[in-house]
């Protein structure tokens, strides 16, 4: 399996989110993929490349031009309001919700990070957006992998991204790696590509990006909206629309749900793909459905993660992994390697 790792992750370092009226320390750290690397090492999973520079372009096939503008001028603009803020992430407090414009780009900073964000809990930070796009060269290094015939390719990047929309960050996340790395799959060469997000949140940005496209399939096993984050979306009966009517596919299920019922749906998401048509799979690896996660509701067990993988294997499409979420840290790579393991076994 080809691996790619974004050696620039440690640049987005969030000190603190908004959690329920405190800042508290950010769960999504750079640790996290510490970790998983190490245990690629640990494990002789295989040599760890590094993935070229892609263009500008590339990321303006899935995100809007004003958006990308206003990440990579962010931190420069925070600390040029006040020195002081060196020291401090920067948090959206103002969110332009239904009867305001999005369509007017207000001149304060502030104003327009809450144009184009949906929470306050994924600070921006000085290297974010060198962490961010650095992630998104891995995943179309990974995606151009499969175009060449490899069988299965790993993208190792943090902040994660399916939370991402067009043109909001969000979740911890700020390009969508995963939903890039498909329009790149499209655009050399393939016609049909499906996402499966296996993350506990339900990908709403990737949802959203392809909601009305024919062409890119979206399937999600995720923790119930109706009590989990990101609330707003991820409910079954979203299943596309216009030319991707019946191009959506999104499976909930209550928190405190085990392995046995997560599995039977993510083989149903698969049945789904498989009737799609799909010619390779992108495939969002959160392994926040661990027992031990500490903001998540399933009951994975650290060997329930060779099974996915092997699951995944069987099923027989080129798959690109792309890392998500996954908090309990101190098991983020056992947990994420299984399931690497589990589909080199087969
Ligand atoms: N402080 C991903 O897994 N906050 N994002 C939940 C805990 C948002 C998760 C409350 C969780 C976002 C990529
Ligand atoms: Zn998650």
């Amino acid at each position: 399996m080809k691996l790619f790792y974004n050696e620039l992750h440690p640049r987005h370092h969030g000190r603190n989110e908004m959690f329920r009226g405190e800042l508290v320390p950010c769960f999504e750290v750079p640790a996290r993929a510490d970790f998983v690397l190490q245990e690629l090492n640990a494990r002789k999973f295989g040599v760890i490349e590094s993935a070229p520079e892609v263009p500008r372009a590339m990321l303006e096939r899935v995100h809007a031009a004003r958006y990308i503008d206003f990440l990579v001028g962010a931190w420069q603009e925070w600390v040029a309001l006040d020195p002081k803020n060196a020291e401090r992430d920067a948090i959206p407090s103002y969110w332009p919700i239904r009867t305001f414009r999005s369509d007017v780009l207000p001149a304060s900073f502030f104003a327009r990070m809450g144009l184009f964000s949906f929470d306050a809990g994924s600070p921006i930070t000085a290297g974010t957006w060198d962490a961010a796009r650095r992630g998104a060269d891995c995943a179309v290094a990974g995606a151009r992998s499969l175009l060449a015939g490899e069988r299965g390719a790993f993208a190792l990047t943090r902040p994660p991204g399916h939370h991402a929309g067009h043109d909001f960050f969000g979740g911890y996340c700020f390009l969508n790696n995963a939903a890039i790395a498909a329009q790149a799959l499209r655009d050399e060469g393939l016609e049909k590509v499906a996402v499966l997000d296996l993350d506990y949140h339900h990908g709403n940005g990737t949802q959203a990006i392809f909601y009305e496209r024919g062409d890119v399939f979206f399937a999600s096993v995720h923790g119930d909206p109706h009590t989990e984050y990101p609330y707003y979306l991820g409910y079954a009966d979203e299943r596309g629309a216009g030319a991707g009517a019946g191009c959506n596919l999104n499976l909930p299920l209550p928190r405190g749900t085990g392995f046995a019922r997560w599995r039977e749906a993510v083989a149903q998401a698969l049945t789904a793909v498989r009737t799609f048509g799909a010619e390779a799979l992108v495939l969002s690896l959160g392994v926040d459905t661990f027992e031990g996660d500490p903001i998540s509701g399933f009951g994975l067990r650290s060997d329930d993660y060779l099974r996915v993988g092997e699951d995944l294997a069987r099923f027989g499409l080129p798959t690109l992994f792309v890392f998500e979420g996954g908090y309990a840290v101190a098991e983020v790579g056992r947990n994420t390697v299984n399931v690497l393991e589990g589909f080199e076994s087969i």
